[in-house]
């Protein structure tokens, strides 16, 4: 019976930018009203962690436990609670639901009010933070924080699945395969025959290529310098792929002339202001729509002619993928135990979670697309 103590447990801690994570005993404060405390199962290793790692969120504070593509069991709940029971599986949502702000209640957006998404501060939503380790406060990254055996996570930040899912690779379903997917379903909305390119072919990428063919793109270019990545790309259904270190002149030019004038859709899944430039510039004119998915760093500003928009391209962005994230996630959660998408081909990797430095060593040397760690 652990309600209501406090939690020693088992945390990869970061404690100052660009270290290695330091797995850690941290204590982990009982939930407080509204809150709800998760042992977590399996947690995904995302590109956006491997960020924060190194800086690159505004106003991100350390030591911080990072982590938000998890999938856990509720533990405890805290006062208030209606949605959640203990032993319930649950999903952490980066990206929270509150259903009551005017973001929640508009169905052209995903992007709760209280997300604070551009200025994460690690702590609930009462100011105060539930772990602490060797006496020292540690913040939580996103709302989540999932590289920990225990969690407290405020109630709209979570969502319940069915009880009979599988939890092995449903993580991916909390971030990378959920935001490249719908990156391609909802906020492109890829029409049937149309040419589209994901530039950066990582999970988020190679998820945004699986939406691409999901609607029925008939041209689907992979961008990635990594050519490593290509094979998966092409099983996951990218038509050919580019690296743009095999040509002397600008993507951007390469793409335009291989597709009559440019792209149908593109999509920027690197978090890199210059390959967003890129990716706008493969656009074509009159209908060309650039979607930002990647993360791009604190302080980065892009710039651009004002004629490419003058001449009818459209930029967007989505924050995980455009779904709503309470409303779909148990929906995407059926329609892959359902097999209506395989994400199973993104984890490429399952190390234990004490291992947490080696799954990130994959991902820096491009080796993997996904790795999962096991608690
Ligand atoms: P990843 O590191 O697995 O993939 C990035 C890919 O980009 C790799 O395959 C690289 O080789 C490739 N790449 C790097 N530089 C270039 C370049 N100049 N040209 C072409 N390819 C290049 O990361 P990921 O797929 O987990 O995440 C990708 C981005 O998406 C990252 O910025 C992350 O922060 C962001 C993200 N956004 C959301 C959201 O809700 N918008 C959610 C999750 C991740
Ligand atoms: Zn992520
Ligand atoms: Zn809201």
């Amino acid at each position: 019976e652990t309600a209501g103590t406090v939690i020693k447990c088992r945390a990869a801690v970061t404690w100052c930018v660009n270290e290695p994570f330091s797995i850690e005993v941290v204590e982990v404060a009982p939930p407080k009203a509204h809150e709800i405390r998760i042992k977590m199962v399996y947690t995904g290793i995302c590109g956006s962690d491997d960020n924060a790692v190194y800086g690159k969120f505004k106003d991100m504070q350390f030591p911080i436990i990072l982590g938000h593509e998890g999938v856990g069991i509720v533990e405890s709940i805290g006062g208030g609670v209606k949605g959640f029971k203990p032993g319930d599986k649950v999903i952490p949502l980066f990206a929270p639901q509150c259903g009551q702000c005017r973001c929640c209640k508009d169905p052209r957006t995903n992007i709760c009010t209280t997300a604070r998404m551009e200025r994460p501060k690690g702590l609930m939503a009462d100011g105060t933070s539930r772990f602490t380790c060797k006496g020292k406060k540690i913040y939580n990254f996103l709302n989540t924080s999932t590289f920990t055996e225990y969690t407290v996570i405020d109630e709209i930040a979570a969502v319940k699945i069915d009880e009979n899912t599988a939890l092995d690779n449903i993580s991916l379903i909390g971030c990378g395969f959920s935001t490249g997917y719908g990156s391609a379903l909802n906020a492109a909305k890829v029409h049937p025959g149309s040419s589209c390119a994901v530039f950066g072919l990582g999970g988020v990428g190679l998820a945004a290529v699986m939406g691409c063919k999901a609607a029925g793109a008939s041209r689907i270019i992979g961008v990635d310098i990594n050519k490593g990545k290509f094979g998966l790309a092409k099983e996951l259904g990218a038509t050919e792929c580019i690296n743009p270190k095999d040509y002397d002149k600008p993507i951007q030019q390469v793409l335009v002339e291989q597709t009559g004038g440019g792209l149908d859709y593109v999509f920027e899944c690197i978090g890199d202001t210059e390959t967003m430039v890129a990716a706008i510039n493969s656009s074509h004119h009159g209908f060309g729509t650039t979607v930002i998915v990647g993360v791009s760093a604190a302080n980065k500003t892009i710039t651009f002619d004002p004629m490419i928009f003058l001449t009818g391209r459209t930029l967007t962005g989505s924050v995980f993928g455009g779904w709503k994230p309470k409303d779909s996630v148990p929906k995407l959660v059926h329609d892959y135990m359902e097999k209506k998408f395989d994400l199973d081909k993104l984890v490429t990797h399952r190390l234990p979670f004490e291992k947490i430095n080696e799954g990130f060593d994959y991902l820096r040397k491009g080796k993997s697309i996904r790795t999962i760690l096991r608690f």
